[in-house]
């Protein structure tokens, strides 16, 4: 895993663990030996630490995390080899240097990197700290706000930026190895040799840390490790480097065993995990997308077009009058000015974005685009009229996709003569601006229309996940669940406030009802109507049904179930609670108090039974894809690991328990696993290893 190789009087070790040479088992004892030898071989003057393959270390192995503390891969220890050793060393960075990687380059004795390498600690995304050094050394290197900013947001920093800051000491415009050669002669006979443990932190006044303290109570409400590398960056002003260091092995221990920490992993590899499908080979053909159509240039349209705009894609948005389409167009340029004004894109990135946006009122003019989206409201007839239409038009080999969020993506292909090439592709709203695609696939939706709205999810910059065709597919059929436990809650007893304050302590930015008050109480309603009349029940008529007759359907008419100011903030109406009591009254309901808890337990219940159904059903593939769903598309908790991992955190028996108590039938399959004493990610890995045999 990691070879040696002598260049004169230096000696090279080239890690090599791909795709991104993460420190695994064999890594520390391959670096240690190649360390001792260097050190007993007086012909060896320095040491240059490399990675082979694309990336220098992109941190520790994540997949050890699980392991006993002795038996993961000792990274520590290696850390303390380096920072001892008595001869120059010199970390040569391209690719990644992340997390344990950068902390294996801080413990060197020199930096050297080619210019688009990229540095950062991330692991605060994965609920951890840097626990080889990274706390109490890069505070060292850049000063106490960069290293704060650096480990607190998780991101990278480029090469050419590292170097202003005097964490890399050369940038290698040539061949990175050479430079890195030529640099290890020119410091070999350095001495005292430069030891980033030996110096003290720059700015780290008291005020800096209060104000972190201050900023991550928003920016990571309710997680830990922020919180402790906060602590650990103050004790490397304040402390010796020793203190600091072992306090921080200490607390790397107690974040890594934190549920946060599981449930950030488990993120971790099922997004990465959702990008494969089985039975799609990595040599399936993908088509050429080169031109988009997008039909309909209202919230969701215009929405949809800027993806691709992005991207750099040409957009033909067509509609059906010129106020309609001017407005729409309208909207998409406010979107990037006020996106310029935030320093975001400049002036000529507006204008080119926007360039490459053709308008037009004519379905006609689709009939060179590679991919066309509609995104016309939710009626059947509209979409089939559409599709029948677009059958006629589009170029051969064009894939027809529908943004329907509920409708039979089956039905709608059967219009057309090629449902082969006919795909939903379910975009959450704000589309500009949320991570999640659903892409729905259809009985007869051939593996290349598949796999290339695959890899054009992740050229547009969201996390694709495909489901299967069904009501509502996997998020909104769960949230439809969800809604309906919400509103039984306030029938019984609880105020909507009292609902939303115990998901908002769960994690989830917004409430059952702060999102319904959010996306329009008449959308909703106009579903229950709908489905109503579709099973032949008399019209909706529950509190919630009453409020939208009242007129007030949230915030785009100023109120709904709650009142709004100008800041946005939900605020309770006495009105609306008069309308709730009334309601009960006359149902005969005596209101009853009911606990945060209980109310968790019953809401996050009847997302985790509607998510076994749909995973029996194979609606989804895997339970991680319902969690990646629900995470990037609905706001549950990233640090919670998804409504189905949390789940598992609780005990899937205590999950079924809280059904029965509550009325719900659980569903056989979150049954057997409960009985069989598993989690839903057992059942992946049975899926995953019966779909391989
Ligand atoms: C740490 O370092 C702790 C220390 O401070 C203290 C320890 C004591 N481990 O993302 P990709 C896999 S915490 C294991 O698709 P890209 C990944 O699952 C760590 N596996 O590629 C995938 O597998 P598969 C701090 C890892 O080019 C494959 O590699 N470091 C790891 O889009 C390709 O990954 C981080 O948090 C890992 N560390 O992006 C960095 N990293 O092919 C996490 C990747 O089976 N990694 N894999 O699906 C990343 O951010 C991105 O993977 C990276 C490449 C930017 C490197």
């Amino acid at each position: 895993m990691v070879e040696q190789s002598r260049h004169d009087d230096i000696l090279v070790l080239t890690i090599h663990n791909p795709p991104v040479n993460a420190f695994s088992p064999g890594v520390p004892e391959g670096l240690k030996a190649g360390l001792s030898a260097a050190a007993a071989d007086d012909r060896i003057a320095a040491v240059v630490l490399i990675g082979g393959g694309r990336t220098f270390v992109a941190g520790a192995d994540i997949k050890t995390f699980g392991l006993p503390r002795e038996q993961a891969p000792d990274l520590r220890g290696t850390v303390q080899q380096l920072d001892a050793f008595p001869k120059p060393t010199v970390a040569a960075l391209h690719g990644t240097a992340l997390g344990g990687g950068l902390e294996l380059a801080l413990a060197c004795s020199y930096r050297v990197a080619v210019p688009d390498a990229r540095l950062g600690l991330p692991e605060v995304k994965l609920g951890v700290l840097p626990g080889a050094g990274g706390t109490q050394r890069l505070p060292r290197v850049v000063g106490a706000q960069k290293a704060l900013d650096m480990m607190l947001s998780g991101a990278p920093i480029q090469a050419t930026e590292a170097k202003e800051l005097g964490l890399v000491d050369d940038l290698i415009e040539g061949g990175l190895l050479e430079g890195a050669l030529a640099f290890a002669r020119r410091v070999a006979a350095v001495r005292p040799l430069p030891r980033i443990s030996e110096r003290a932190v720059d700015g780290g006044s008291p005020e800096v840390f209060a104000a972190a303290r201050e900023a991550i109570k928003k920016t990571h409400r309710g997680q830990l490790s922020p919180s402790l590398i906060i602590d650990l960056a103050e004790m490397a002003v304040n402390r010796p480097f020793e203190e600091g260091w072992q306090a921080e092995a200490q607390k790397f221990m107690e974040a890594r065993e934190s549920p946060q920490s599981r449930g950030l992993r488990h993120l971790f590899f099922t997004e990465r995990e959702s990008a494969k499908i089985p039975g799609l080979g990595k040599d399936t053909p993908l088509l050429d997308i080169r031109r988009v159509g997008v039909i309909g240039a209202g919230t969701m349209g215009g929405g949809i077009a800027m993806n691709f705009l992005n991207a750099g894609l040409p957009v033909t948005i067509v509609e059906t009058t010129e106020e309609a389409l001017d407005r729409g167009l309208g909207v998409i340029r406010r979107n990037y000015e006020s996106s310029a004004k935030k320093g975001r894109l400049s002036a000529d990135d507006v204008e080119r974005r926007m360039a490459l946006l053709t308008p037009s009122l004519d379905m006609g003019d689709l009939k060179d685009a590679d991919l066309i989206i509609e995104a016309v409201f939710e009626d059947m007839g509209v979409k089939k009229d559409i599709f029948t239409r677009l059958d006629a038009l589009a170029k051969d080999g064009a894939i027809l996709a529908t943004n329907t969020s509920t409708l039979d993506v089956n039905e709608i292909a059967a219009v057309t003569s090629r449902p082969e090439q006919v795909i939903g592709l379910h975009f959450f709203s704000p589309a500009n601006v949320m991570k999640l695609l659903e892409i729905v696939r259809a009985e007869n939706t051939s593996d290349t229309v598949l796999a290339t709205c695959m890899a054009l999810a992740k050229k547009i910059g969201k996390v694709g996940v495909v489901v299967g065709v069904c009501d509502g597919f996997v998020g909104n059929r769960m949230v439809h669940r969800y809604g309906e436990e919400a509103r039984r809650l306030v029938d019984e007893g609880a105020s909507p406030a009292d609902v939303d304050a115990a998901m908002n302590a769960l994690g989830l930015p917004m409430g059952p009802f702060q999102m319904t008050d959010m996306a329009g109480l008449d959308i909703g309603y106009a579903i229950r109507v709908h489905r109503a009349r579709q099973r032949g029940e008399p019209e909706p008529d529950g509190w919630l049904d009453r409020i939208v007759k009242t007129g007030r359907k949230g915030q785009k008419t100023g109120g709904g179930i709650y009142d709004y100011d100008e800041t946005r903030r939900p605020r309770p109406n006495a009105d609306m609670q008069a309308l709730i009591e009334a309601y009960r009254a006359e149902k005969g309901i005596t209101p009853r108090s009911i606990s945060a808890d209980e109310i968790t337990r019953r809401l996050t219940g009847t997302l985790i039974n509607e998510g076994a159904r749909i995973l029996d059903e194979g609606i989804a593939q895997r339970a991680g894809d319902i969690d990646v769903i629900y995470i990037y598309g609905y706001g549950f908790p990233a640090y919670r690991g998804g409504p189905m991992h949390y789940a598992g955190e609780q005990g899937l028996q205590k999950v079924v328990d809280a059904l029965k108590q509550y009325g719900h039938t659980p569903a056989p399959l979150l049954e057997r696993l409960a009985r069989e004493g598993k989690t839903f990610a057992d059942f992946d890995r049975e899926r995953a290893n019966s779909s391989q045999k």
